[in-house]
């Protein structure tokens, strides 16, 4: 099955549902037998990039260590689930390029600033409106929405198991199960 491996590039706002869209995703390819990985801020950015800021060039050196090593995945087999931000498209361009277009499906996890700060699942919002964190995304650090991703998720307007199956039916269909 790991002639299948591929990058699932998950972008949207802190609180747009990205980790939990990745980790149902992971568990259901799991369930079919690939072998895949989840990359995210608790295994990153608490590790490998536990130097990194979130100033721009902090988020920008980020996204090219896990295009990097999500490539190195990819070379090993495995379908690989990354969950950040990556607020610039310059950066998110960048990580195609490093594991090949054809390896690369983007998923844009799309909720209003609105909604993701009333779901404010940290308080981080609350505290970015208070100036207690600085450069917070949405607050006073930029998004830059995908012009063009493979799979467009509104999760203000689908259901998880509706969005974990539109997904799936995108990512069955490109790795020709
Ligand atoms: C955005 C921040 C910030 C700032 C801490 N801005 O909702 P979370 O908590 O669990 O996920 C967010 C995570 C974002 O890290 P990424 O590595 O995905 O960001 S990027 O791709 O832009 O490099 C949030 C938390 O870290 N967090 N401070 N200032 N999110």
């Amino acid at each position: 099955l790991n002639q299948h491996a591929t990058v699932i590039w998950f972008t949207g706002l802190s609180g747009s549902g990205k980790s939990t869209l990745a980790v149902q995703l992971e568990a259901q390819l799991h369930a079919l037998g690939f072998k895949t990985y989840l990359l995210d801020g608790d295994n990153i950015r608490a590790g490998l990039n536990k130097d990194l800021t979130f100033t721009d060039d902090g988020r920008i050196e980020n996204i090219r260590r896990i295009g990097e090593v999500s490539k190195l995945m990819l070379d090993a087999g495995v379908i690989v689930l990354s969950a950040f931000i990556s607020p610039f498209q310059s950066d998110r361009t960048q990580v195609k390029n490093i594991v090949g277009e054809h390896n690369y499906i983007e998923v844009f996890v799309d909720a209003p600033l609105s909604v993701c700060e009333a779901r404010d699942v940290k308080g981080l919002y609350k505290k970015a409106r208070a100036g207690e964190v600085k450069n917070f995304t949405g607050i006073d650090s930029p998004y830059e929405a995908p012009v063009r991703p493979d799979i467009h998720i509104p999760t203000h307007e689908l259901s998880l198991d509706e969005s974990i199956a539109k997904l799936m039916g995108y990512i069955l269909e490109k790795i020709k199960l």
